[in-house]
């Protein structure tokens, strides 16, 4: 994490960038150490042709025990929070906002400036509990010239009558964070059609996560060639690769996870194999065989026999899959 951190420094110095924006979540306030935090504000010295923006967000907050609000940071530091969420830059002709959670944002007096927003929230998702939920409709309204966002961890940009742009995390931290992880670097203008910002890949490793689907597998070896064929095709060594094998194994015969894996040729980073294959059921034999087990598929084909949706028949088939299994196991694989 300091590594990709050094990274980001050595890119704004590179850039020679007047303003390093960080949207909060910068460091994790009940674990952080203190020498960690010593290591950020060096590095931020090391960069004092640069303003450095920083909001909190929901895991570095703005506290009284906080070090954003005890540690001796650069005199090129700027941390916003409520009650102190705007900072003017006359030299840089910009102001930078903070968007205080519940509270509205009237439209800058300032029009003169290039106004930048920044915020740490959830954007356009209504399901659930979110952190400080926010829309782009309410954004519209702001005036803003530009927004700079946190919390998501993937990359994106929305485009509106006032853009938000999320970067990201600079690293990855798991296999629900795949994709390249990086930095936005740029320029911010007045006219928006002249702000120009590109994303910069900083992350040190990527997580892949995809699936191979086995028909009626017999051998593990036969899981592993699938595998080794899927793996080869990839063009990237340093990944963190999950594997999760899905589709049908022959009746009977139930995948060794860690024969699988020794069989596995080609050297990533790190990888792990789940196993989601279902047993691939012979019918006919079920039927033949009666009993509960025998009623129960004679049924379902029955159903499966009337159903006219697609979408149904799907759930259907499962349904049928997962009764046999819990007649057969008294547990189901998921
Ligand atoms: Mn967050």
């Amino acid at each position: 994490m300091l590594d990709v951190f050094s990274r980001v420094i050595k890119l704004t110095k590179d850039h020679k960038a007047h303003l390093l924006l960080i949207c909060g979540d910068l460091y994790e306030h009940s674990y952080v150490r203190k020498s960690t935090i010593a290591f950020i504000g060096k590095k931020f010295a090391d960069i004092m042709n640069t303003k450095v923006v920083i909001i909190p967000g929901n895991h570095d907050p703005y506290v009284s025990n906080s070090y954003y609000a005890n540690y001796e940071w650069p005199s090129n530091v700027y941390i916003l929070r409520s009650g102190s969420n705007k900072i003017d830059f006359e030299d840089l002709n910009t102001c930078v906002y903070y968007f205080v959670p519940g509270i509205k944002i009237p439209p800058p007096k300032n029009t003169g400036r290039i106004n930048i927003l920044m915020l740490h929230g959830t954007l356009d998702i209504k399901m659930g509990r979110q952190y400080n939920p926010i829309s782009m409709d309410e954004l519209s309204h702001t005036g803003m010239d530009y927004i700079a966002a946190g919390h998501f961890h993937n990359y994106f940009v929305k485009e509106g009558q006032c853009s938000v742009y999320n970067p990201g995390s600079p690293e990855p931290l798991g296999f629900d964070e795949p994709g390249e992880h990086g930095v936005l670097k740029g320029y911010i203008s007045k006219n928006k059609d002249e702000t120009d910002m590109v994303f910069n890949k900083t992350a040190l490793c990527e997580y892949i996560r995809f699936e191979v689907v086995l028909d009626r597998c017999l051998s593990n070896e036969e899981a592993a060639d699938s595998i080794n064929k899927a793996v080869y095709a990839l063009d990237k060594h340093d990944g963190l690769v999950e594997i999760t094998l899905a589709g049908t194994v022959e009746d009977g015969f139930s995948i060794d996870l860690e024969a699988v894996g020794n069989m596995i040729y080609k050297k990533v980073y790190h990888l792990k194999i789940k196993d989601k294959t279902r047993p691939c059921l012979n019918i006919g034999k079920l039927v033949k065989d009666g009993g509960l087990k025998g009623l129960f598929v004679e049924n379902m084909l029955e159903k499966i026999k009337e159903s006219k949706k697609e979408e149904e028949l799907k759930i259907l088939r499962r349904a049928l899959d997962y009764g046999v299994q819990a007649l057969e196991n008294g547990e189901i694989k998921l």
